[in-house]
């Protein structure tokens, strides 16, 4: 909960972003989180409150309710409710900011009990990627997930499209776009969804030169502020934005890794993930996620030094997992290791076998960590020239299947087939072998 004011950057960018039309904030929002599940304590906002501060609200108060279901009407019960309205008006607060996603029910009966603007966490998120966006995909992929959030939350045209009127959590589409109706939002959306495809089209061929130039794909993942394009930075020289916010970044960026023997491999960095991920971001950011399920190899990147690690790393793999990424080999780097006391370095160690301790930040351990990540990489393919004896053309059809065949030649004692093999597929041909380059420079 920082008073700073909204860095430059972001306001540029919420100026400049279509969808943030009616939002022209002159100082930070107040805003009053609110939490409820089982056994919940204050200290269980800070994440909400990291949510709200990227958003561009300023958290003035923390209200929990410790009850394992909410409440079908409102949400919070009663006596609840009341205190937060209490609080809300007594510090003139704009926004009352929920933990979790509410039904479009709770939403309207919420905010008419509380006369001011409520926002759940869904869509204090989906207003920080709106912040975030800077690519036309990136962008179009926003617009998409909150139109889909906001159409079954529309009610024709009085009160309930009033609602959207300026301000956090209501930076979707601006007032312009609110005289029109559901038709005409799923007409947009239709649209948004074609613009992605091809959008999406052109980041595949990008992608398929690289993966048809051999060249092993990583990706880093990681929940968002773990040090993701700190990391990136480190190991390219590459210039993505890094901030103490949540998802500041949001469009991939791929750059070159040089890794030991003269091997290489391409380093993409891409959006973050977060505990209870809206569902409609994952959908319309499938595009950039793919990014992600396409690689040889995960590089996933912790915050060694939040109370949350394990809660995180765990977030991350669900939602790998869920984008089809699960069976992805994985290297964990455990990073912000500089803000880790020895003792608890040791726990870490044991607790996740094979990680690998970095600080992105002062540069500590990232050669082990590139080492890590050479060791876990597919082997490097080898070039070969293969004499294939006459009668033996399986050898020559098992070299068209596994393996990438760059030319063949007949020769008297058979045929000369040259071919970019993987060191199984080498092994297998190991006795027709006549000549043999590690491919270094691919
Ligand atoms: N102390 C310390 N801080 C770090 C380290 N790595 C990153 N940070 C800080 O953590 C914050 C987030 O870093 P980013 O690199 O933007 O994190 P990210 O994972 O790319 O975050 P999003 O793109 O927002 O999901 C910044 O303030 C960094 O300076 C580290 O090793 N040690
Ligand atoms: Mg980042």
């Amino acid at each position: 909960m920082t008073d700073r004011s909204r860095p430059r950057a972001i306001e540029r960018a919420v100026l400049e972003s279509p969808l943030s039309a009616t939002w022209r904030p002159a100082v930070r929002e107040k805003a009053v989180l609110v939490g409820v599940g089982p056994g919940i304590g204050e200290d269980d906002l800070d994440e909400l409150a990291a949510l709200a501060d990227s958003a561009g609200a300023e958290p003035i108060a923390r209200l929990v309710q410790s009850r394992s279901e909410p409440d079908p009407a409102t949400f919070i019960g009663k006596g609840k409710l009341e205190e937060v309205h209490r609080v809300v008006h007594a510090n003139d607060a704009a926004a009352v900011i929920l933990d979790r996603e509410l039904s479009p029910g709770q939403l309207r009966s919420l905010e008419e009990r509380l006369g001011v603007k409520v926002i759940d966490r869904t869509a204090l998120i989906l207003d920080i990627f709106a912040l975030h966006a800077r690519s036309r995909e990136g962008k179009a992929q926003v617009e998409l997930a909150q139109l889909n959030y906001l159409l079954p939350r529309l009610r024709g045209w009085g009160e309930a499209m009033s609602r959207l009127g300026g301000g956090i959590g209501t930076r979707g589409p601006g007032e312009t776009k609110l005289e029109v109706d559901r038709q005409h939002i799923r007409r947009r959306v239709t649209k948004l969804r074609r613009d992605i495809r091809d959008l999406a089209r052109t980041r595949d061929v990008k992608r398929g030169r690289r993966q048809r130039s051999n060249v092993p794909q990583v990706a880093i993942a990681g929940y968002t502020n773990a040090g993701k394009s700190t990391l990136m930075n480190r190991l390219t020289g590459a210039d993505v934005l890094v901030a103490d916010q949540l998802f500041a970044t949001l469009d991939p960026t791929t750059r070159r890794l040089s890794l030991p023997r003269r091997r290489r491999a391409v380093l993409s960095d891409t959006v973050g993930f977060v505990s209870k991920l809206p569902h409609d971001l994952v959908e319309a950011f499938r595009s950039t996620l793919e990014e992600v399920t396409q690689a040889d190899l995960i590089l996933h990147v912790a915050d060694a030094a939040s109370g949350e690690l394990e809660r995180q790393v765990e977030a991350v793999r669900r939602v790998l997992e869920e984008i089809g990424a699960g069976s992805i080999p994985e290297v964990l780097a455990l990073n912000k290791i500089d803000r880790v006391a020895g003792s608890q370095r040791v726990r870490l160690a044991v607790r996740h076998r094979g990680s690998v301790a970095v600080s992105a930040l002062t540069g500590e351990g990232v050669e082990g960590l590139v080492e890590a990540v050479a060791a876990a990489l597919p082997d490097p393919p080898v070039e070969v020239t293969v004499l294939v004896p006459w009668g033996r053309e399986d050898i020559t059809a098992r070299l068209y299947r596994d393996a990438e065949v760059l030319s063949t030649e007949a020769d008297g004692a058979g045929t000369l087939v040259r071919a970019r093999v993987g060191l199984r597929e080498l092994a297998a041909v190991r006795d027709f072998v006549v000549r043999e380059t590690r491919a270094q420079e691919l």
